[in-house]
C-alpha cells in the first residue's frame, strides 16, 4: 500500500536506526547480563534522572507495575482521590492496593483534576491525592499542594504523558511526593515497555528499589513483600538509545501541534486545547473536543468518519474510569457527579500525532473536519 493509503493510527513508535540497537544487543549477548539492575539499567537511571532535571529514578517493566509500587512505597491505604479522565491504569493501581477509590470532577480547561473538587471530597479516610498531568499538561501543582499540606495528604502524579516537560523551567516531575511515568511504545519516549517513579530523596529511593526487586535488600534478605517489576537490559538499552534522538522527535510532534493548532483554529465548531502559558511541552496527545449542538454530529459520528478516511483517532478517554463495571457502583461514580469529566468523555478524539506524521495527512485530516 502506499504511504498516502496505509492507515494512519493516533500514534506511532519512535525507533532509532537499528544499526545502533543491534550493537548495544550485541554487548548483551556478550555480557549474558539480561536483567536484574545490569549496566544499561544503571546508566540509564543515571542519565534520565541528569536529562529529566531529577534527584532519584527508579525504572520500571511498566507504567502501571510503578504505580502500583509507588502507592505501596508510600504505604498509602484508607481512601484517594483521582480523577476519572485518565487511562484505566491510573485507578486500577488503587484497586490492586485495596484502596478506594474517590473520584472529582476535572476542570475544563486542561481537563485535569479540578483543586476546588479535590478539597470538597477529603474525608477522615482520605490519605492521598492521585493526579495526572493529562495529555502532558501539567496540573495546579501549587494548588494541590496546598490541599495537601493543610490536609495531611500525599501526592503522587500519575506522569505517563509528560516526558521532560517543565513548568516555569521547573520539571514537572519534581512536584508531589512521587512522580509514575510510562514508557510503553505509545508514549513520547519510549522503551517498547517500561516505567519509572521519580522521587526526592535517597531513603524513598532505596524503599522503592527493594520494592520492585521482591524486596531483596541483599542475598539473604528481605525486608519486604515486594514485586518483580524491574526493567530489563533490553528494555534500558532502548531507552540509552532513545534519549540520543529525544528532543529532535519532540521537536517534530512540536511542529505537528503548530500545524493542526493554524489549521484547524477557524473552525468554531471544533476546540482544542491552548497551550499552557510558562509550559515546555512533549506534545503527547493532539485532543480536540467536538461539540454536538455547534458541530451538528456527534463525536462518534465525527470519529467513524475519520477513520472510513484511514484516520484512527482514540477516545481518550472514553469511557470514564467511573463509568467502568469495577468502579461504577462507587458513590462518587455515579452520573451527574462529575459533568465535566462526563462531557469531555463524550466529546473527546484524540487526533494522530508522532514524529514520522507528514504534513498532508495533517492538512487532510483537518480538510475532514472542515466538512
Ligand atoms: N497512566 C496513564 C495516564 C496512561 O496513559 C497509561 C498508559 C498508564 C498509566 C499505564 O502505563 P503502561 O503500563 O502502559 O506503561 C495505550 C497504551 O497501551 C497505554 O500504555 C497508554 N497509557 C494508553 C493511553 O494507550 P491502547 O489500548 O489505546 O493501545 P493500542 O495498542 O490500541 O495502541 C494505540 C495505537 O498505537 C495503535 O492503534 C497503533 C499504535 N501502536 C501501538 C503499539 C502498542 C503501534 O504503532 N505500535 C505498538 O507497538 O492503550
Amino acid at each position: 500500500m502506499d504511504k498516502k493509503n496505509s492507515p494512519i493510527f493516533v500514534t506511532q513508535p519512535f525507533l532509532p536506526p537499528l544499526e545502533e540497537f543491534t550493537e548495544l544487543l550485541k554487548q548483551i549477548w556478550d555480557s549474558k547480563i539480561l536483567t536484574n539492575i545490569g549496566p544499561f539499567h544503571q546508566k540509564l537511571e543515571a542519565a534520565l534522572a541528569d536529562y529529566l532535571g531529577v534527584k532519584y529514578i527508579s525504572l520500571f517493566s511498566n507504567g502501571t507495575l510503578a504505580l502500583i509500587t509507588a502507592l505501596q512505597a508510600l504505604k498509602i491505604t484508607g481512601e484517594v482521590i483521582t480523577t476519572p479522565f485518565s487511562f484505566v491504569a491510573t485507578t486500577h493501581s488503587l484497586w490492586w492496593n485495596n484502596i478506594k477509590p474517590v473520584f472529582a470532577d476535572i476542570e475544563s480547561k486542561y481537563y485535569n483534576l479540578d483543586p476546588d473538587k479535590v478539597e470538597a471530597a477529603i474525608t477522615p479516610q482520605t490519605t492521598a491525592i492521585l493526579a495526572v498531568h493529562v495529555y502532558g499538561n501539567p496540573c495546579n501543582v501549587e494548588a494541590i499542594q496546598k490541599i495537601a499540606d493543610a490536609y495531611g495528604l500525599k501526592v503522587i502524579y500519575d506522569a505517563c504523558h509528560t516526558f521532560g516537560v517543565t513548568i516555569k523551567g521547573i520539571p514537572v516531575l519534581n512536584f508531589g511526593d512521587l512522580s509514575v511515568m510510562s514508557f510503553h511504545a505509545t508514549k513520547v519516549y519510549n522503551t517498547f515497555e517500561g516505567g519509572a517513579i521519580v522521587c526526592h530523596d535517597e531513603v524513598t529511593k532505596k524503599r522503592i528499589d527493594n520494592l520492585k526487586n521482591f524486596g531483596f535488600v541483599n542475598e539473604t534478605s528481605v525486608v519486604t513483600p515486594g514485586i518483580n517489576a524491574k526493567m530489563n537490559e533490553v528494555q534500558a538499552a532502548m531507552g540509552l538509545l532513545q534519549l540520543k534522538y529525544i528532543d529532535g522527535a519532540i521537536e517534530k510532534r512540536k511542529q505537528i501541534d503548530k500545524q493542526y493548532r493554524s489549521l484547524l483554529k477557524n473552525i468554531d465548531r471544533i476546540s482544542f486545547i491552548e497551550e499552557m502559558p510558562s509550559v515546555k511541552h512533549c506534545y503527547s496527545y493532539f485532543p480536540i473536543f467536538i461539540n454536538k449542538e455547534k458541530y451538528g454530529k456527534t463525536r462518534d459520528e465525527v470519529y467513524e468518519e475519520l477513520k472510513r478516511n484511514n484516520f484512527y483517532g482514540r477516545r481518550y478517554f472514553y469511557p470514564l474510569i467511573s463509568q467502568f463495571p469495577t468502579y461504577r457502583g462507587l458513590e462518587t461514580a455515579l452520573p451527574g457527579k462529575m459533568p465535566v469529566a462526563e462531557k469531555a468523555t463524550e466529546e473527546v478524539i484524540c487526533l494522530p500525532i508522532y514524529p514520522d506524521l507528514e504534513i498532508f495527512h495533517i492538512k487532510k485530516i483537518s480538510r475532514i473536519l472542515r466538512q
